[in-house]
Formats: C-alpha cells, structure tokens, sequence
C-alpha cells in the first residue's frame, strides 16, 4: 500500500478541522466537547486506519457503499485515464461522452428488458428529486395531473434534499426546517421485530401492506403518483420485510395502477444477494433510484433507470424535460463506476456474496444467544442486530437510542465501525470480505456486546 497521508500533523489537522469543517448529521457542541475528528487515513478491503495508526474493521463499508472494498487501484487509474482524456462535459443539449454513455448501456443491461434508459445524477438525493420531478411530469402527461401523492413508510431513508426528505419518513429530520413537500403520506414500516406484537411475520406483512392500500383509498386512488421504497430500509434499521409484505404491495399498487419507486441506493449493487434489491424481494418496479455501490463510492455518481412504460410517455409527449444537473453523466465518475462494475462482473462478487452470506448469517447469527440481543436478522450482506433489554417479550431499554450509542462505541474501542439505528446495531460490510474476516467481525461485535452489557446489567431483564 502506497500511504500518502501518512506525515501528517493530527493535532493540527483535527484543531483546523474543529474550527472550519461544518459536518454532515453531527452535533457540533458534542463533537467539540469530545475532542473533534477522528481522521481516516488510507485503508484497504474491508479495513481502514486512522491517523492514530489504529486498524479498523469497517462493517458499514463507507455508508453502506463501498461494495467492492477499499484500496483497487484500477477505479484511481479509470478516473486518472479518463481525466487526462476529457476530464468535463456535460450531456445537455445533444451531447454526450463516452464512459457516459457506455454507463447508459451497462446499467440498463443489468436490469430487466423494461428498463432502456439511464437518467444521471450525483447521489442518492438528487436521485430521489429526479424520482419526483420526473413521475409528476409523467402523470401530467397522461392527462391525470392531480396524481400528486407519493406513498412512503415511516423510517424510510431517501436522502437529506427537500423533496428526497419529505419521501423519508424520519420524524427527527422533518422537525429540522419547516415546511416538508406537500403531497407525501406515510405509512407503517413492515418492521415485525418492533411492531409485529403477538402476530406472526407473515401475518404482520400482510398488515402493514394493508396500511398502503387503506392510505390508497383514504387519499383518493386518482390521486395517488406512486408508492417509494427501499426494498429493504437501512438507515431505518435494516428492515427485512416479512415474506408476505412485498408481493401484497406490489398487487396492491397494479389494481390502482400506482407506478412503484424501489430505491436501490443500499440495496443496489449485490449489496442483498442479487444485483439488485428487487429481484431478492420479489418487486417489479417502474423507476429505480440508485447510488452508492455503483461506484463503490470512489466517486460520488448516481442515476435513475426509467422503464419503458414512462420513458414513451415522456419522451413523445413531454417536450424537453427542464431538469439536470451540471454533473450529470460526470465523464470521470462515470468511467469509475464502469470498472466498479466490471469488477463485480469479472469477480463475481455478486455470486460470492450471495454464496458467503449463510456464513455471515450463521455467525452474527451465534450472537442471538446474548443478553441483551433480542434478534439478529441478515439478507445477503446487510444486516441488523436489536438491542433489548428483555429478549423473551422484545422489550426496548428506556430512552431509545441511548444503549445503540454505548454499544457503538464500545464497537469504536474495540476498532469495529458499525452503526446504532436508535437500539439496532446495523452492518453492511464489503462484499469482498473472506470467512476469516467474517469470523473477526463477529468476534468483535460479541466484544463490543459484553462491554455493552457490563455497562447496563442492572437494566436487563
Ligand atoms: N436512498 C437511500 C435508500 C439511502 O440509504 C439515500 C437515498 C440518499 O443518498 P445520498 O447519496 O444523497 O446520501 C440514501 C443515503 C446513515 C446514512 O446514517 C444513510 C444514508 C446517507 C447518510 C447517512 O445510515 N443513505
């Protein structure tokens, strides 16, 4: 490994970076109080340093986007090819470049038939804005504009602009900045494990698919644009729907003729099992949202693949369609994400993930003997661990997210990055990871568990 970063002056660095650096989803005065950055350094597969030399086992890989793992120098040398070539264009006004539009033609390959055109974007936000814009414009054009109405869950996550804010469904971020986009219902999330009660997962599936359906027709059927959800929800605590869940919204929203959003940004990408989320959950979607793994995050791009069923309409009735971004089909992310791909292709990290994925499950799955773990669940390479005071009746501990918190880190102590969603302990490592791996991860969070417990003993039932 070539270290570029490796003199570096940390106290002057984290002193500049308290000073200057105004972060993402962070509590400034906590964050100050506690010391300031930890700054990551370099890393490789599944582990990453830090400026105090500490190794770390990243189990989030990135934010749930580095699939292939850190450190393939073929995406640094893509973009630096690409960049000497043509390091800019856009692709507005008849234009294009040659990595866009080989992208253009790769993604669509790797979807079903319906799915002929690519729309570019530069994240997962302005992803689900294009979602947006693009399916009211549709219903405009088939002559139904009052179908307005985006159906969400509660918990979902699609992102931090306004329109991709309001599609989500977290209380805490709506509170932030007033007014939400008009014209987005939530429904209950299919999270058995917090909400289920003394119904069975199967039954529980089918009833909070019944929660779409009641919404459908309280808002008024003719009023309703589409349906939005991640296949499987991360941010909300990685929920696994039940079994049923799926296939009963995905009736539900044919009989009313409502177009269906899965956003593949965590799920995309072999992240479940599968390339994408939707064929592991059974889902035909209309529009697909996604990001992330699509460049393994070596560089920020994301895009919306439209079916067919739309893109006619659009394309032969609709004129220009006023929306873009001055990086769209960005020529050196676009490059970097089509050797991110052809790497997943020529390595089959897709199938090895899905072949892996009942170790990952039977080892994290060993930790459901734990005190204070109430369930473990996983689908391919995402996963969650529930954190709970009384396993036999699934009772939280007081004060939500405060366990989750200690948990996570005792998890940095012990040189393990996982995230606390409130009380739930989520993972989504690189795809790459070998059993060995697997093994030191699961070693890690059952270390991170025991401190965890001695901290909250006297709580637990
Ligand atoms: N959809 C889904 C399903 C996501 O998970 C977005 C859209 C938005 O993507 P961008 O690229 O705009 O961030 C996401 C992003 C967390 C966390 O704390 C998760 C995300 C982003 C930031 C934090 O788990 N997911």
């Amino acid at each position: 490994m070539n270290i570029h970063s490796k003199n570096i002056n940390l106290e002057e660095l984290v002193a500049k970076d308290n000073a200057h650096h105004f972060h993402p989803f962070t509590d400034h005065k906590q964050f100050h109080a506690d010391g300031g950055a930890r700054i990551m350094t370099h890393a490789e597969g599944p582990w990453i340093w830090d400026g105090n030399g500490n190794k770390m086992f990243d189990a989030m890989a990135g934010l749930w986007c580095v699939n292939i793992g850190y450190g393939r120098k073929e995406l640094a040398e893509a973009a630096y090819r690409q960049m000497q070539d043509l390091p800019y264009y856009n692709t507005f006004f008849q234009t294009s470049t040659v990595p866009a539009t080989e992208l253009a033609d790769k993604i669509s390959s790797l979807m079903p038939d319906r799915f002929n055109h690519i729309f570019f974007v530069n994240s997962g936000s302005e992803a689900n804005d294009t979602v947006v814009r693009l399916i009211r414009q549709y219903w405009a054009l088939k002559g139904q504009p009052d179908r307005q109405v985006f159906i969400a869950r509660h918990r979902a996550y699609h992102g931090s602009t306004i329109a991709s804010l309001s599609l989500g469904g977290m209380d805490s971020m709506h509170a932030q900045g007033g007014a939400m986009l008009p014209g987005v219902e939530h429904v209950i999330e299919p999270d058995w494990f917090q909400l289920g009660g003394d119904l069975t997962p199967e039954e529980f599936g089918l009833k909070a698919a019944q929660a779409v359906e009641d919404r459908i027709l309280a808002v008024g059927a003719d009023k309703v644009a589409a349906f939005i959800g991640e296949p499987i929800q991360g941010a909300g605590g990685v929920i696994i729907p039940p079994v049923t869940y799926w296939p009963e919204v995905q009736r539900i929203c044919k009989k009313y003729g409502i177009l269906l959003v899965a956003d593949e940004v965590i799920c995309g990408f072999g992240r479940t099992g599968n390339w994408w989320g939707f064929e592991t959950m059974g889902i035909e979607p209309d529009v697909v949202p996604m990001a992330k793994g699509m460049s393994s995050g070596y560089l920020p791009i994301g895009a919306v693949a439209v079916s067919d069923k739309i893109t006619e309409v659009v394309f032969d009735k609709g004129g220009e369609f006023y929306h873009g971004y001055t990086y769209s089909g960005h020529p050196a992310s676009c490059a970097v994400a089509l050797e991110n791909i052809r790497i997943i292709e020529d390595e089959k990290l897709v199938e090895k993930a899905a072949d892996m994925a009942p170790y990952l499950h039977e080892k994290m799955s060993e930790l459901n003997d734990h005190p204070i773990v109430g369930e473990v669940r996983t689908k391919g390479f995402i996963g969650a661990v529930e954190l709970v005071s009384d396993k036999k009746n699934r009772v939280r501990f007081d004060d939500l997210g405060r366990v989750g918190g200690i948990c996570r880190n005792h998890c940095l102590a012990h040189n393990l990055i996982m995230r606390a969603c409130w009380d739930t302990m989520v993972f989504s490592p690189p795809l790459c990871i070998s059993r060995a791996e697997i093994d030191a991860f699961a070693g890690l969070t059952r270390a991170a568990l025991d401190a965890t417990y001695a901290d909250v003993k006297n709580e637990v039932a």
